[in-house]
Protein backbone atom coordinates (compact mmCIF):
# COMPACT_ATOMS: atom_id res chain seq x y z
CA UNK A 1 0.00 0.00 0.00
CA UNK A 2 1.32 3.13 -1.02
CA UNK A 3 2.65 5.95 1.96
CA UNK A 4 -0.60 7.76 2.02
CA UNK A 5 -3.56 6.07 0.87
CA UNK A 6 -6.47 7.91 -0.63
CA UNK A 7 -8.81 8.24 2.36
CA UNK A 8 -12.45 8.33 1.52
CA UNK A 9 -13.89 6.04 4.74
CA UNK A 10 -15.39 9.04 6.26
CA UNK A 11 -15.20 13.12 6.68
CA UNK A 12 -14.76 11.91 9.80
CA UNK A 13 -11.11 11.26 9.16
CA UNK A 14 -9.27 15.21 8.45
CA UNK A 15 -6.70 15.97 10.26
CA UNK A 16 -6.60 19.64 11.92
CA UNK A 17 -5.22 22.37 9.63
CA UNK A 18 -2.20 24.73 10.33
CA UNK A 19 -4.99 27.47 11.15
CA UNK A 20 -6.45 25.03 13.79
CA UNK A 21 -3.28 23.68 15.18
CA UNK A 22 -1.76 27.12 15.88
CA UNK A 23 -4.90 28.44 17.58
CA UNK A 24 -4.92 25.16 19.40
CA UNK A 25 -1.71 25.91 20.49
CA UNK A 26 -2.28 28.90 21.51
CA UNK A 27 -5.92 28.57 23.19
CA UNK A 28 -6.97 30.31 26.30
CA UNK A 29 -8.05 27.68 28.50
CA UNK A 30 -10.34 27.38 32.02
CA UNK A 31 -11.99 24.52 33.74
CA UNK A 32 -15.35 24.37 31.71
CA UNK A 33 -16.68 22.00 34.19
CA UNK A 34 -16.84 25.14 35.76
CA UNK A 35 -17.64 27.08 32.77
CA UNK A 36 -14.64 29.07 32.99
CA UNK A 37 -12.60 28.01 29.72
CA UNK A 38 -13.64 31.49 27.46
CA UNK A 39 -12.25 29.48 24.37
CA UNK A 40 -15.30 27.01 24.88
CA UNK A 41 -17.83 29.89 25.94
CA UNK A 42 -16.84 31.94 22.70
CA UNK A 43 -17.63 28.56 20.69
CA UNK A 44 -21.05 28.04 22.29
CA UNK A 45 -21.66 31.90 21.69
CA UNK A 46 -20.89 32.01 17.98
CA UNK A 47 -22.25 28.29 17.61
CA UNK A 48 -25.90 29.57 19.43
CA UNK A 49 -25.74 32.63 16.93
CA UNK A 50 -24.81 31.04 13.54
CA UNK A 51 -27.76 28.51 14.02
CA UNK A 52 -30.18 30.90 15.58
CA UNK A 53 -30.86 29.11 18.82
CA UNK A 54 -30.26 30.87 22.35
CA UNK A 55 -27.40 28.74 23.79
CA UNK A 56 -25.17 25.71 23.11
CA UNK A 57 -23.52 23.50 24.44
CA UNK A 58 -20.10 21.82 23.39
CA UNK A 59 -20.02 17.88 23.44
CA UNK A 60 -17.26 15.75 22.42
CA UNK A 61 -18.88 13.74 19.90
CA UNK A 62 -22.03 13.72 18.09
CA UNK A 63 -23.35 10.87 19.46
CA UNK A 64 -22.94 12.16 22.82
CA UNK A 65 -24.97 15.06 21.69
CA UNK A 66 -27.89 12.95 19.81
CA UNK A 67 -27.75 11.56 22.67
CA UNK A 68 -28.63 13.83 25.48
CA UNK A 69 -30.87 15.52 22.81
CA UNK A 70 -32.84 12.23 22.86
CA UNK A 71 -32.88 12.43 26.84
CA UNK A 72 -33.55 16.05 26.98
CA UNK A 73 -36.89 15.46 24.72
CA UNK A 74 -38.70 12.17 26.14
CA UNK A 75 -39.61 10.06 29.57
CA UNK A 76 -39.13 6.66 29.60
CA UNK A 77 -41.59 4.35 27.98
CA UNK A 78 -42.00 6.22 24.88
CA UNK A 79 -41.34 5.64 21.50
CA UNK A 80 -38.78 7.56 19.50
CA UNK A 81 -39.73 8.16 15.73
CA UNK A 82 -36.81 8.06 13.35
CA UNK A 83 -35.73 7.01 9.85
CA UNK A 84 -34.84 3.30 9.12
CA UNK A 85 -31.19 4.09 8.48
CA UNK A 86 -30.76 6.91 10.53
CA UNK A 87 -27.41 7.14 12.69
CA UNK A 88 -29.25 7.33 16.56
CA UNK A 89 -31.07 4.34 15.06
CA UNK A 90 -28.22 2.40 13.50
CA UNK A 91 -24.79 3.84 14.30
CA UNK A 92 -25.30 5.03 18.57
CA UNK A 93 -25.39 1.50 20.34
CA UNK A 94 -29.29 1.64 21.28
CA UNK A 95 -28.45 4.44 23.30
CA UNK A 96 -32.11 5.67 22.44
CA UNK A 97 -33.04 2.93 25.02
CA UNK A 98 -29.82 2.68 26.97
CA UNK A 99 -29.78 6.28 28.10
CA UNK A 100 -33.27 7.42 27.44
CA UNK A 101 -35.46 4.12 27.97
CA UNK A 102 -37.37 4.39 24.48
CA UNK A 103 -38.12 2.62 22.05
CA UNK A 104 -36.87 4.03 18.36
CA UNK A 105 -39.64 3.70 16.07
CA UNK A 106 -38.11 3.28 12.41
CA UNK A 107 -39.48 4.83 9.49
CA UNK A 108 -38.27 3.44 5.95
CA UNK A 109 -37.68 5.39 3.14
CA UNK A 110 -36.26 5.63 -0.32
CA UNK A 111 -33.79 9.28 0.05
CA UNK A 112 -33.88 9.29 4.26
CA UNK A 113 -35.85 12.15 3.54
CA UNK A 114 -38.72 11.79 6.50
CA UNK A 115 -42.06 13.87 5.55
CA UNK A 116 -45.06 14.12 7.37
CA UNK A 117 -47.02 12.02 5.26
CA UNK A 118 -44.92 8.95 6.62
CA UNK A 119 -44.47 10.20 9.56
CA UNK A 120 -48.03 11.48 10.69
CA UNK A 121 -49.35 7.28 10.71
CA UNK A 122 -46.54 6.01 13.27
CA UNK A 123 -47.54 8.90 15.78
CA UNK A 124 -48.85 6.95 18.69
CA UNK A 125 -52.08 8.49 20.41
CA UNK A 126 -52.53 8.29 23.88
CA UNK A 127 -54.21 4.90 24.59
CA UNK A 128 -53.97 2.14 27.07
CA UNK A 129 -51.92 -0.22 24.50
CA UNK A 130 -49.15 1.85 23.04
CA UNK A 131 -46.18 3.55 24.19
CA UNK A 132 -46.76 7.22 23.54
CA UNK A 133 -44.36 9.34 21.00
CA UNK A 134 -41.94 11.60 22.95
CA UNK A 135 -39.82 12.62 19.88
CA UNK A 136 -38.91 12.85 15.93
CA UNK A 137 -35.68 12.73 15.05
CA UNK A 138 -34.48 13.96 11.56
CA UNK A 139 -31.26 13.91 10.07
CA UNK A 140 -29.91 17.14 7.05
CA UNK A 141 -27.67 15.45 5.34
CA UNK A 142 -28.31 11.81 5.46
CA UNK A 143 -25.97 10.04 5.67
CA UNK A 144 -26.56 6.68 4.74
CA UNK A 145 -28.99 7.76 2.06
CA UNK A 146 -25.99 9.49 0.36
CA UNK A 147 -25.61 12.66 2.09
CA UNK A 148 -29.45 13.36 0.61
CA UNK A 149 -30.69 17.20 2.03
CA UNK A 150 -33.97 18.37 3.79
CA UNK A 151 -35.95 20.58 1.53
CA UNK A 152 -37.04 23.32 3.67
CA UNK A 153 -40.18 23.58 3.40
CA UNK A 154 -40.79 19.52 4.22
CA UNK A 155 -38.55 19.72 7.25
CA UNK A 156 -40.44 23.21 8.46
CA UNK A 157 -43.87 21.01 8.07
CA UNK A 158 -42.45 18.20 9.85
CA UNK A 159 -41.65 20.86 12.97
CA UNK A 160 -45.32 22.51 12.85
CA UNK A 161 -47.19 19.67 12.62
CA UNK A 162 -45.31 17.68 15.30
CA UNK A 163 -45.47 20.65 17.53
CA UNK A 164 -49.12 20.82 17.06
CA UNK A 165 -49.47 17.53 18.54
CA UNK A 166 -47.20 18.87 21.40
CA UNK A 167 -44.09 16.32 19.91
CA UNK A 168 -40.81 17.70 19.98
CA UNK A 169 -38.27 17.57 17.04
CA UNK A 170 -34.06 16.83 17.32
CA UNK A 171 -32.55 17.69 14.32
CA UNK A 172 -29.18 15.37 13.75
CA UNK A 173 -27.28 17.77 11.38
CA UNK A 174 -23.71 15.76 12.07
CA UNK A 175 -23.36 17.68 8.15
CA UNK A 176 -26.00 20.28 8.62
CA UNK A 177 -23.42 23.42 7.24
CA UNK A 178 -23.18 20.51 3.86
CA UNK A 179 -26.92 21.25 3.58
CA UNK A 180 -26.36 24.84 4.01
CA UNK A 181 -23.70 25.05 1.26
CA UNK A 182 -25.83 23.26 -1.25
CA UNK A 183 -29.14 24.50 -1.07
CA UNK A 184 -27.08 28.13 -0.80
CA UNK A 185 -28.89 29.70 2.75
CA UNK A 186 -28.05 30.17 5.85
CA UNK A 187 -27.78 27.67 8.23
CA UNK A 188 -30.45 28.99 10.82
CA UNK A 189 -33.41 28.60 8.38
CA UNK A 190 -32.56 24.80 7.97
CA UNK A 191 -32.58 24.67 11.90
CA UNK A 192 -34.86 27.68 12.83
CA UNK A 193 -38.29 25.05 13.14
CA UNK A 194 -36.28 22.33 15.19
CA UNK A 195 -36.48 22.27 19.37
CA UNK A 196 -32.73 21.39 19.15
CA UNK A 197 -29.81 20.83 16.78
CA UNK A 198 -26.62 18.92 16.91
CA UNK A 199 -23.87 19.55 14.34
CA UNK A 200 -20.22 17.92 14.11
CA UNK A 201 -17.16 20.45 14.08
CA UNK A 202 -15.29 17.07 13.59
CA UNK A 203 -16.62 16.04 9.63
CA UNK A 204 -16.39 18.08 6.80
CA UNK A 205 -15.16 20.69 8.87
CA UNK A 206 -12.35 19.76 9.62
CA UNK A 207 -11.92 20.08 13.41
CA UNK A 208 -10.43 16.88 15.05
CA UNK A 209 -13.19 16.58 17.57
CA UNK A 210 -16.30 17.55 19.14
CA UNK A 211 -20.01 18.44 18.35
CA UNK A 212 -22.04 21.42 19.35
CA UNK A 213 -26.01 20.69 20.44
CA UNK A 214 -28.12 23.91 20.49
CA UNK A 215 -31.52 24.87 21.68
CA UNK A 216 -33.38 27.23 24.24
CA UNK A 217 -31.24 27.84 27.23
CA UNK A 218 -33.31 26.16 30.02
CA UNK A 219 -32.57 22.68 27.94
CA UNK A 220 -29.48 23.46 27.57
CA UNK A 221 -28.60 24.14 31.19
CA UNK A 222 -30.33 20.74 31.82
CA UNK A 223 -28.05 19.19 29.04
CA UNK A 224 -24.88 20.68 30.47
CA UNK A 225 -25.55 18.13 33.16
CA UNK A 226 -26.02 15.27 30.95
CA UNK A 227 -23.00 15.63 29.46
CA UNK A 228 -21.49 15.35 32.86
CA UNK A 229 -22.94 12.52 33.77
CA UNK A 230 -22.16 10.54 30.61
CA UNK A 231 -18.17 12.02 31.23
CA UNK A 232 -18.09 14.78 28.66
CA UNK A 233 -17.15 17.21 30.90
CA UNK A 234 -13.69 18.15 29.40
CA UNK A 235 -11.86 20.65 31.93
CA UNK A 236 -9.50 22.40 29.37
CA UNK A 237 -11.43 22.27 26.39
CA UNK A 238 -10.24 25.43 24.77
CA UNK A 239 -7.89 23.47 23.40
CA UNK A 240 -10.48 21.35 21.10
CA UNK A 241 -12.76 24.52 21.38
CA UNK A 242 -9.72 26.91 19.09
CA UNK A 243 -10.19 24.08 16.39
CA UNK A 244 -13.72 24.46 16.52
CA UNK A 245 -14.00 28.36 15.78
CA UNK A 246 -11.88 27.66 12.99
CA UNK A 247 -13.86 25.09 11.65
CA UNK A 248 -17.14 27.53 11.66
CA UNK A 249 -15.51 30.59 11.05
CA UNK A 250 -12.94 29.23 8.07
CA UNK A 251 -14.22 25.45 7.36
CA UNK A 252 -17.36 26.11 5.57
CA UNK A 253 -17.42 27.59 2.31
CA UNK A 254 -15.22 25.24 1.21
CA UNK A 255 -17.61 22.38 1.57
CA UNK A 256 -18.55 22.93 -2.17
CA UNK A 257 -15.30 21.30 -3.34
CA UNK A 258 -16.47 18.68 -1.44
CA UNK A 259 -19.54 18.38 -2.69
CA UNK A 260 -18.37 18.90 -6.58
CA UNK A 261 -15.40 15.98 -5.93
CA UNK A 262 -18.18 13.55 -4.76
CA UNK A 263 -20.33 14.43 -8.17
CA UNK A 264 -16.97 14.25 -10.10
CA UNK A 265 -16.75 10.65 -8.34
CA UNK A 266 -20.29 9.58 -9.26
CA UNK A 267 -20.51 10.59 -12.64
CA UNK A 268 -17.02 7.87 -13.17
CA UNK A 269 -19.00 5.43 -11.81
CA UNK A 270 -22.40 5.64 -13.08
CA UNK A 271 -20.14 4.48 -16.33
CA UNK A 272 -19.15 1.25 -14.76
CA UNK A 273 -21.16 -2.23 -15.81
CA UNK A 274 -23.00 -3.38 -13.10
CA UNK A 275 -22.29 -0.39 -10.53
CA UNK A 276 -25.10 2.03 -10.13
CA UNK A 277 -25.45 4.95 -7.70
CA UNK A 278 -29.01 4.58 -6.02
CA UNK A 279 -29.25 8.31 -4.63
CA UNK A 280 -29.21 11.67 -5.45
CA UNK A 281 -25.54 12.96 -4.87
CA UNK A 282 -26.32 16.29 -3.61
CA UNK A 283 -23.10 16.94 -1.43
CA UNK A 284 -20.20 14.89 0.17
CA UNK A 285 -21.45 11.60 0.31
CA UNK A 286 -21.77 8.94 -2.56
CA UNK A 287 -23.34 5.31 -1.86
CA UNK A 288 -22.22 3.01 -4.26
CA UNK A 289 -24.33 -0.41 -5.13
CA UNK A 290 -22.40 -3.28 -6.47
CA UNK A 291 -25.14 -5.99 -6.47
CA UNK A 292 -25.45 -6.36 -10.43
CA UNK A 293 -21.52 -7.14 -10.49
CA UNK A 294 -22.10 -10.09 -8.30
CA UNK A 295 -18.46 -8.87 -6.28
CA UNK A 296 -19.49 -8.41 -2.49
CA UNK A 297 -18.62 -5.11 -1.04
CA UNK A 298 -16.23 -6.31 1.85
CA UNK A 299 -14.13 -8.22 -0.96
CA UNK A 300 -14.33 -4.95 -3.12
CA UNK A 301 -13.20 -3.03 -0.16
CA UNK A 302 -9.91 -5.05 0.78
CA UNK A 303 -9.21 -5.58 -2.96
CA UNK A 304 -9.27 -1.10 -2.85
CA UNK A 305 -7.10 -1.21 0.50
CA UNK A 306 -4.26 -3.17 -0.79
CA UNK A 307 -4.26 -0.54 -3.83
CA UNK A 308 -3.78 2.38 -1.53
CA UNK A 309 -7.58 3.48 -1.36
CA UNK A 310 -9.87 3.08 1.58
CA UNK A 311 -13.45 3.12 0.90
CA UNK A 312 -15.87 1.90 3.70
CA UNK A 313 -18.44 -1.38 3.10
CA UNK A 314 -21.91 -0.20 4.21
CA UNK A 315 -23.52 -3.24 3.57
CA UNK A 316 -22.88 -6.79 1.60
CA UNK A 317 -23.58 -5.12 -1.54
CA UNK A 318 -22.97 -1.03 -1.09
CA UNK A 319 -20.13 1.17 -0.51
CA UNK A 320 -19.47 4.38 0.71
CA UNK A 321 -17.63 6.79 -0.75
CA UNK A 322 -17.38 10.50 1.61
CA UNK A 323 -15.68 13.34 0.12
CA UNK A 324 -13.44 16.00 2.32
CA UNK A 325 -10.73 18.21 2.63
CA UNK A 326 -8.07 15.87 2.86
CA UNK A 327 -8.48 14.60 -0.47
CA UNK A 328 -7.75 16.26 -3.74
CA UNK A 329 -10.02 16.39 -6.60
CA UNK A 330 -7.55 14.39 -8.37
CA UNK A 331 -7.28 11.87 -5.56
CA UNK A 332 -11.25 11.36 -5.78
CA UNK A 333 -10.90 10.92 -9.41
CA UNK A 334 -7.91 8.44 -9.10
CA UNK A 335 -9.65 6.41 -6.30
CA UNK A 336 -13.38 6.56 -8.57
CA UNK A 337 -10.79 5.04 -11.68
CA UNK A 338 -9.41 1.97 -9.26
CA UNK A 339 -12.57 1.23 -7.87
CA UNK A 340 -13.81 1.10 -11.80
CA UNK A 341 -10.65 -0.90 -12.48
CA UNK A 342 -10.79 -3.45 -9.80
CA UNK A 343 -14.92 -3.75 -10.27
CA UNK A 344 -13.78 -5.30 -13.79
CA UNK A 345 -10.73 -7.00 -13.00
CA UNK A 346 -12.34 -9.30 -10.49
CA UNK A 347 -15.83 -9.94 -12.87
CA UNK A 348 -13.47 -11.17 -15.07
CA UNK A 349 -10.75 -13.17 -12.80
CA UNK A 350 -13.70 -14.30 -10.46
CA UNK A 351 -16.69 -15.11 -12.48
CA UNK A 352 -18.83 -12.20 -11.01
CA UNK A 353 -21.77 -11.20 -12.99
N1 LIG B 1 -21.04 9.15 11.42
C1 LIG B 1 -19.87 8.33 11.17
C2 LIG B 1 -20.11 6.88 11.55
O1 LIG B 1 -20.53 6.78 12.85
C3 LIG B 1 -21.09 6.19 10.65
C4 LIG B 1 -19.48 8.46 9.71
O2 LIG B 1 -18.37 8.01 9.38
O3 LIG B 1 -20.28 9.00 8.93
N2 LIG B 1 -25.00 11.68 13.12
C5 LIG B 1 -24.61 11.38 11.88
C6 LIG B 1 -25.55 11.63 10.75
C7 LIG B 1 -23.35 10.85 11.63
O4 LIG B 1 -23.00 10.55 10.40
C8 LIG B 1 -22.47 10.64 12.72
C9 LIG B 1 -21.11 10.01 12.53
C10 LIG B 1 -22.91 10.99 14.00
C11 LIG B 1 -24.20 11.49 14.17
C12 LIG B 1 -22.07 10.76 15.24
O5 LIG B 1 -20.96 11.55 15.31
P1 LIG B 1 -19.69 11.09 16.19
O6 LIG B 1 -18.92 10.15 15.31
O7 LIG B 1 -18.97 12.37 16.45
O8 LIG B 1 -20.19 10.45 17.42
Amino acid sequence: MPDRPIDLRSDTVTKPTAAMRRAMAQAEVGDDVYGEDPTVNRLEERAAELVGKEAALFVPSGTMGNTIAIKLHTRHGQEVICEARSHVFNYELAMTAWFAGCLARPIATEDGILDWRAIEPAIRPPGPHWAPTGLIVLENTHNMAGGTVYPVATFREVCERAHALGIKVHLDGARLFNAAVYLKRPVRELAESADTVMFCLSKGLGAPAGSVLVGPREAIAEARLYRKRLGGGMRQAGVLAAAGLIALDEMRDRLEEDHENARAVAEILREVPGVTIPHRVETNIVIVDVSATGVPAEHLSQELRRRGVLINPVGPWRLRVVTHYDVTREECLRAAQMLAGVVAHLRRTEGGS
